[in-house]
């Protein structure tokens, strides 16, 4: 096991001790990281006692360290998964030959702009989610909202320690544009799209987790298997703090299906308007904010057909996810046949990698549906929730612009203009969420529009104090 030095400024398992340079150029970045906690991250609770984990290491029983903490005070640090001795190269044209410790000079400006665009997302979640706290719906949300934040600030740090180790003057001056450019800023946009959305109500919150964070998850899956060794032992690590991300999310939306299947059963009626008079979440919203979240995650892949996917994976800089699942590493004989709106098309498989990732994505997407779906038949109810076809509102690649209902019918332009607000959040539906968001902070109280979760946190019970706000 590999602990984590906590009398260090930067807590570490890399033994940052040993190399003065770096640390002393980390120790110049943290200063600024922390202003841009300040005014960037969460509003207003930087004074409140928080439960936090926090990992102490990175094996099974330190990785999770329960304990309240003013977020000002959590130790972000560089905590890399434990090296796997001889590891090989898994995919592509360089299989079988040693994994490397260094940048190869040819994908210096490859794997440096992976790294900022991974370490970009992560900052610009907690941007985007600066508000929530305000309108909490528990103090358990409240708590799962400030751990997830802390921890994006973590993943942040991740990057930010491969720049500055392995990238020389360029990568510092990258770490200092990720706290530079903000989430939907005019001028200095976040690089990936669904990081410039506004998530300014819970409903979105929990739409995020479930479907932005798991591209997080696939995303890592797939920097995980990188032939540049400390990019995937950083990566791999990183991944056992995103699980809980989306269970905030699977539970989150679970939670407001049950609380609305209580209110329909309650009233005896499915009418959507009777609903949202008893102050729940009509199904067919929660349907449209799942239809605008899952589109705008899906173009987080890239496009269809990619020729950066190709040029990735042949040099071993970015695989599939759990690419040990596959039989064919190399993938230089193999075609995929991929629909355009032009017709279907045999594409290189080395260059439909993205559409591979993204089919695979919405297969794990559906886990969650199932869930849900079944509580609404067992409370009776017809209604099913639904997927958006992958071709629907899409922004990036061979479907962007494309005028498609979310069953993935081309409609004309006007027809889908027209239906465009059936299928995602009208501006009256989010006026409408906008008012359920009501700040709830007695301990074990639940905001109307959501039921309360099975269990509290750490065996703790539900009516736990998780956030003590003086
Ligand atoms: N928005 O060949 P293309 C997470 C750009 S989430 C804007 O289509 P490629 C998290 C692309 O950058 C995971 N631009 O796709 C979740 C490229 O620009 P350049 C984040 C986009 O390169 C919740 C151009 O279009 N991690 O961790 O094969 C909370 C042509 O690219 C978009 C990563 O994304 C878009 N949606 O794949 C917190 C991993 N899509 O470079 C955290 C690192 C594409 O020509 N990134 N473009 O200027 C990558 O692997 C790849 O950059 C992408 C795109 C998968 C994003």
């Amino acid at each position: 096991m590999s602990g984590i030095n906590y009398s260090e400024k930067i807590p570490n398992n890399v033994n940052l001790v040993n190399d003065r340079t770096l640390q002393r150029a980390l120790e110049h970045w943290q200063p600024h990281f922390l202003d841009w906690w300040k005014n960037m991250g969460p509003s207003d609770f930087q004074a409140a006692d928080v439960y936090l984990r926090t990992a102490i290491s990175v094996d099974a029983q330190g990785w999770a360290h329960y304990g309240t903490v003013k977020m000002p005070d959590y130790r972000w640090g560089i905590f890399l998964a434990d090296p796997v001795a001889d590891r090989k190269i898994g995919f592509g044209d360089q299989m079988g030959q040693p994994a490397w410790q260094q940048v190869p000079g040819e994908y210096r400006s490859t794997l440096r702009r992976l790294i900022v665009t991974q370490g970009d997302t992560e900052p610009a979640s907690v941007e985007q989610q600066r508000l929530l706290g305000h309108t909490c719906p528990s103090l358990y949300d409240l708590r799962n909202l400030f751990q997830i934040n802390v921890e994006e600030g973590r993943h942040l740090w991740a990057m930010v320690y491969l720049l500055h180790a392995y990238f020389g003057r360029d990568g510092r001056e990258e770490a200092e544009e990720l706290l530079a450019r903000h989430s939907g800023d005019a001028d200095k946009p976040r690089i990936l799209t669904t990081f410039n959305e506004p998530i300014s109500d819970w409903l979105s919150f929990y739409c995020f987790t479930y479907f932005t964070d798991r591209d997080g998850k696939y995303q890592l899956k797939s920097l995980a298997e990188s032939a540049f060794d400390p990019l995937s032992r950083t990566c791999r690590f990183m991944l056992t703090e995103e699980a809980h991300h989306m269970f905030v999310g699977e539970t989150g939306i679970g939670r407001v299906v049950k609380r609305t299947l209580e209110v329909m059963k309650e009233l005896g009626t499915d009418d959507p308007a009777r609903v949202r008079a008893a102050g729940a979440v009509d199904l067919p919203t929660l349907q449209k904010y799942l239809n605008f979240w899952c589109s705008s995650s899906l173009d987080l892949f890239g496009s269809e057909i990619s020729s950066n996917s190709a040029a990735n994976f042949a040099h071993g800089l970015k695989g599939r996810p759990d690419e040990s699942q596959y039989e064919d590493h190399v993938l230089r004989e193999k075609t995929m046949a991929l629909l355009t709106p032009e017709g279907e098309q045999q594409v290189p498989m080395l260059n439909a990698l993205n559409e591979v990732m993204r089919e695979s994505y919405l297969k794990d997407c559906e886990i969650g549906l199932k869930r849900w779906n079944r509580q609404i038949e067992r409370a009776g109810f017809p209604f099913r929730l639904t997927l958006p076809s992958s071709r629907f509102r899409r922004s990036i690649g061979a479907w962007a612009g494309q005028p498609v209902d979310p069953q993935g019918k081309m409609l004309s332009k006007e027809e889908y203009e027209k239906r465009l607000p059936d299928w995602i959040p009208s501006e009256a539906d989010r006026t409408f969420v906008h008012s359920l968001q009501q700040k709830v902070v007695a301990p074990g109280k639940m905001a109307a529009w959501i039921a309360p979760p099975e269990r509290g946190i750490n065996n703790l019970p539900v009516e736990y104090e998780y956030v003590k706000l003086h």
